[in-house]
């Protein structure tokens, strides 16, 4: 709040009961992945532990589950799944008790007071830890999406038990955690580039797509958040039933994939990014599906009509559960049958689908264009949307940019500018849209495929920069691994994260230059150098 910290309520609408159950169950975790650690050096670690992991700390991300319910029996689950680890230790291997660590030695008594977050008392030292966790987060968010659709990377569930057993490590210094915050960047990189397997491995490689932004006749369902498998799910079980689906937010993509936009009733996208959801939820009329975050707590008039499922909840929105792996959304479709059609907020398209193989199966087109000087720079204008009247900078640095610059997006950022006509270079749009925040991916293969073309060994003497903005814990990975990957002079806003220390924060900007956004004039001239 005010940059500085969640002191009164949660910037998010959370209560300060959740957030400290959140600290509670971020804890737990810490002590399941210590004996993890140890079960899977052992060859005895199971699959659900996995599940068990990534969706517990997929619910703590800004915007996810609120639920008091939610985070309480995760944390009674946790505990029961720690202690059987411990007693497969115990039963299978020569595991020894004596010395254990006090994370070992967690239990229900202790737990509130040690697990807070300002128990730990050096401030650059808790700032690195909540950094690592937080990138730790994202992996796992992203890790989640991977692992619905059959994808576990063992490297990458072995960094988040490594990296959360080292928040509680008295011995590691600053730099011994400044190095594996980067690793958390280079596990992130990782971690997108699974998901991005399993998504077009699963629904084909996305292809550039106009999506209607305006309403038909039909009642209709929202899916919103970032789950691909829930939306496919739902575009086969409302096949025929009259009811169309609509995507919001970061489910906009989406309709880039062959294997969901195939489906004729998937008819648009409705609306802006996550935080205009109250009103957008409203008039939208029908059903609205939840499947990750950026849930905002919704208004009496239509938490009739929400429904979540996965990692996401909300006291009085309806959650779905998956059974072998198939959920049954017919509730869902039953009650859009007796909705009014949505009420239309706007008119006309958007484009979506650009992401690495359609921009680089055209990268020709776009080399010979940077080549004649028609195109003079690329900006980065990826990350997250938000409230704040400040985030308008983004629509206004969009519209200030030349004529011969092309932004390049992915996350909810870009709902600041995909609606404003800024037109194309010879046919190259000039925001060329990658995806969901995970698809930042993307927009690395593309910068590095057009730049090798181009002849660029060093990714930072390419004409290429950097304006992010953040607002959630996913982020964080991302500009993690964008560091990791060794990318400089990256302009950050709308506000530096209150989580960083002074002390910490001046080794980001001495390493890589990380710079706050100022005015449109002073960072344009630096961006555009
Ligand atoms: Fe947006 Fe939450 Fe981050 Fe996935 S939906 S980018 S804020």
């Amino acid at each position: 709040m005010n940059g500085e910290g969640c002191t009164k309520n949660g910037m998010c609408g959370k209560k300060g009961e959740v957030a400290d159950l959140q600290d509670d169950l971020i804890y737990v975790l810490k002590s399941v992945a210590f004996y993890n650690q140890k079960a899977r050096k052992a060859g005895i670690s199971e699959t659900s532990t996995d599940d068990f992991m990534l969706d517990a700390l997929f619910a703590t991300i800004t915007n996810t589950d609120f639920r008091k319910s939610g985070i309480q029996k995760r944390i009674e689950r946790g505990f029961q799944i720690r202690d059987r680890i411990r007693q497969g230790l115990l039963d299978n291997t020569a595991f020894d008790e004596n010395d254990l660590p006090e994370i070992a030695t967690l239990t229900t008594e202790n737990l509130s007071e040690r697990s807070g977050v300002l128990a730990t008392e050096d401030e650059d030292i808790r700032s690195l830890r909540e950094l690592l966790i937080y990138g730790i987060k994202g992996i796992a968010a992203y890790g989640h999406h991977a692992m619905m659709l059959g994808t576990a990377n063992k490297k990458v569930l072995s960094f988040i038990e490594d990296g959360l057993v080292a928040t509680t490590d008295d011995s590691l210094t600053v730099d011994k955690l400044i190095s594996l915050v980067l690793k958390c960047g280079e596990k992130g990189f990782d971690v997108m580039a699974d998901l991005d397997k399993a998504n077009t491995d699963t629904y084909g490689n996305p292809e550039p797509a106009r999506v209607n932004i305006g309403t038909g006749e039909n009642p209709g369902i929202l899916v919103s958040g970032h789950d691909l498998k829930d939306l496919k799910q739902l575009l086969e079980q409302t096949e025929g039933t009259g009811v169309d689906v609509y995507t919001h937010g970061e489910m906009l993509p989406a309709h880039g994939y062959p294997e969901l936009k195939k489906y004729e009733h998937l008819v648009g996208n409705y609306g802006g990014s996550w935080w205009r959801q109250k009103q957008e939820f409203e008039s939208f009329n029908g059903p609205i599906l939840l499947t990750s975050n950026c849930i905002v707590p919704p208004k009496e008039s239509y938490v009739d009509r929400l429904y979540t499922t996965g990692s996401v909840g909300y006291d009085g929105a309806t959650h779905i559960v998956a059974e072998d792996g198939k959920k049954d959304f017919s509730s869902i479709i039953e009650q859009a049958k007796t909705c009014k059609a949505p009420v239309q907020l706007e008119k006309g398209s958007i484009m979506t689908g650009f992401a690495y193989n359609a921009v680089l199966s055209d990268a020709d087109k776009i080399v010979d264009a940077v080549k004649s000087g028609k195109i003079k720079k690329f900006v980065v204008m990826a990350g997250c949307d938000g409230r704040h009247k400040e985030r308008q900078y983004y629509t206004d640095f969009a519209e200030a940019l030349p004529k011969d610059t092309v932004i390049l997006t992915a996350g909810c950022a870009k709902y600041r500018y995909n609606k404003l006509d800024l037109g194309d270079i010879d046919g190259i749009p000039r925001v060329i849209d990658a995806g969901q925040c995970n698809d930042s991916f993307s927009l690395i293969i593309i910068a590095q495929g057009l730049m090798a073309r181009l002849g660029y060994i060093d990714v930072n003497e390419a004409p290429i920069s950097y304006n992010i903005a953040w607002y959630e814990q996913k982020a964080v990975l991302v500009l993690l691994t964008l560091l990791r990957l060794g990318i400089m002079d990256i302009t950050l806003g709308p506000k530096l994260p209150a989580f960083v220390s002074p002390n910490v924060l001046k080794v980001l900007v001495d390493k890589f230059n990380i710079t706050p956004n100022s005015t449109i004039e002073e960072d344009m001239e630096r961006l555009l150098k």
